[in-house]
């Protein structure tokens, strides 16, 4: 009989932790990069909190050595980043920029010999310029334009590079980026929103056939920040029926057709007076759902719904109800006492446990790793210059026996992520938020690591939480 110890996770379970390429790099008109939707957005007066733009960021793209090295002293195994497509593939088409495949090459080769692993995510939000000027993911030749630059990063990087992501988060690129617009390219048009989705989702099913064409050895999947959703009142009707709306917008309309090959006959009459689903095409359904090898889970927090009332004002960020198309006038709900981080986003670990097991049990089987998880709070060095980031620290701890619970559950999870390895730039909250286990002084580039960090290390080092 084997005994599972409760606090250590499963053997060989992958520890890591995880940025973004235009969160990180900074460089951004070195070697040949092109401008992404994101130069375009951060320098719009108003879009970013205190105009704040990644021109310049962690400044990784000039110090990814000294990062690498702070990896190494956590003791991570694993780094999960992302290409910044217009460095590698200037304006979205043609040929590749060696020098800026250069730029991933040095990463992966230094990560290798520090024994890390390179995890890959294709796109996380730097969509080319040049390929929004022609319609952006509304468009649907962008799907094939994706696939086309997945398939050339995978031959440069694919002898050394097993693992792979295609999107991260598409629902913020979908609803973020072209229905409430708070994220770039920041337009408002519904309709859009649901065309971007098909697309950045077509692009997917492309891009691993074509990776799996080239590479049967290689792990492919794809990230979608998932949540935890519950009624402000489970005995009122109205609350469940919110429930099921921001369930099948938040979650569903991208588990069904990457898990199914369907979307979701309940959402599509919930917002049949956006769109009729005209952009799918013969075949795509097929495509999106060509076989998995692994999905990538962010979760942060939990979203608890309730009925419209026309009473209760709006909220801000992606809870803007223009994030959510047919359902704007589902009220979210802040529960009192909760404690919240610095983004006002509910700490909610049970729902990690509950998001985990719902997706083993609904859904046809595929591993699972948690891609990303974090929080942010509004640290700064003490008087020693250590970041004693307690908040933080609980907040892990929390969420790593969450996962515990889940894999008790049966749920099939082979590793976690932290976001994020360094503070970064946090988007439209600009270098406001910090998320990192280490903490970055964006006026010297210092680095220092958190509280947070060494936990983690200690964690990674024994596989779990004992001792
Ligand atoms: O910083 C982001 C990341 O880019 C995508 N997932 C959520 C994080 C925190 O907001």
């Amino acid at each position: 009989m084997t005994i599972i110890d409760p606090l250590t996770f499963p053997p060989g379970f992958v520890w890591g932790a995880a940025t973004a390429s235009y969160q990180i790099e900074g460089a951004v008109a070195e070697d040949g990069r092109t401008p992404s939707i994101w130069d375009t957005f951060s320098h719009t007066p108003g879009k970013t909190k205190g105009g704040d733009t990644g021109d310049e960021a962690c400044d990784h793209y000039h110090r990814y050595r000294e990062d690498v090295a702070l990896m190494r002293d956590l003791g991570l195994p694993a780094y999960r980043f992302s290409i910044a497509w217009p460095r590698v593939q200037p304006g979205g088409s043609g040929p590749m920029n060696a020098k800026g495949l250069d730029f991933y090459r040095r990463l992966v080769d230094e990560l290798l010999e520090h024994d890390i692993r390179p995890w890959v995510t294709l796109y996380h939000w730097d969509l080319p310029q040049e390929l929004e000027d022609a319609g952006g993911w509304p468009n649907r030749d962008t799907a094939a334009r994706f696939a086309e630059y997945a398939a050339l990063v995978h031959g440069a990087l694919g002898d050394r590079v097993r693992h792979w992501t295609t999107f991260n988060e598409p629902w913020c690129s979908s609803f973020l980026g072209y229905a409430s617009g708070v994220h770039a390219p920041g337009r408002q048009h519904a309709p859009d929103a649901f065309a971007a989705m098909h697309h950045l989702l077509l692009g997917h099913g492309h891009a691993l056939e074509a990776i799996r064409a080239a590479d049967a050895e290689a792990e492919l999947g794809i990230t979608l920040n998932l949540y935890a959703i519950s009624p402000a009142d489970p005995a009122r009707e109205g609350d469940l029926d919110a429930v099921r709306r921001i369930d099948g917008l938040a979650n569903r309309i991208f588990l069904d057709p990457v898990l199914r090959g369907e979307y979701p006959e309940d959402v599509k009459r919930d917002v049949a007076g956006v769109t009729d689903f005209g952009f799918v095409h013969d075949g795509d359904l097929k495509t999106i759902s060509t076989p998995l090898d692994l999905l990538g889970i962010n979760y942060y927090s939990r979203h608890v719904v309730a009925a419209p009332d026309p009473d209760v004002p709006a909220e801000p960020y992606w809870r803007a109800p223009t994030s959510w198309p047919g359902s704007e006038d589902v009220r979210f709900i802040k529960r009192p006492g909760v404690p919240v981080t610095d983004m006002d986003w509910e700490v909610d670990a049970p729902g990690l446990t509950e998001t985990l097991v719902r997706v083993a049990q609904e859904y046809p089987p595929v591993p699972l790793y948690i891609t990303e998880n974090g929080a942010a709070y509004a640290d700064t060095p003490g008087p020693d210059g250590e970041i004693h980031d307690a908040e933080r620290v609980a907040y892990f701890d929390a969420h790593f026996r969450a996962c515990l619970a889940a894999i008790e559950q049966g749920a099939p999870l082979r590793g976690y992520f932290a976001w994020s390895l360094l503070d970064n730039f946090e988007w439209a909250w600009g270098y406001s938020k910090r998320f990192g286990v280490i903490g970055v002084d964006y006026a010297t580039q210092r680095r220092t690591i958190k509280a947070s960090g060494h936990r983690y290390r200690q964690v990674i080092k024994r596989n779990g939480l004992a001792g």
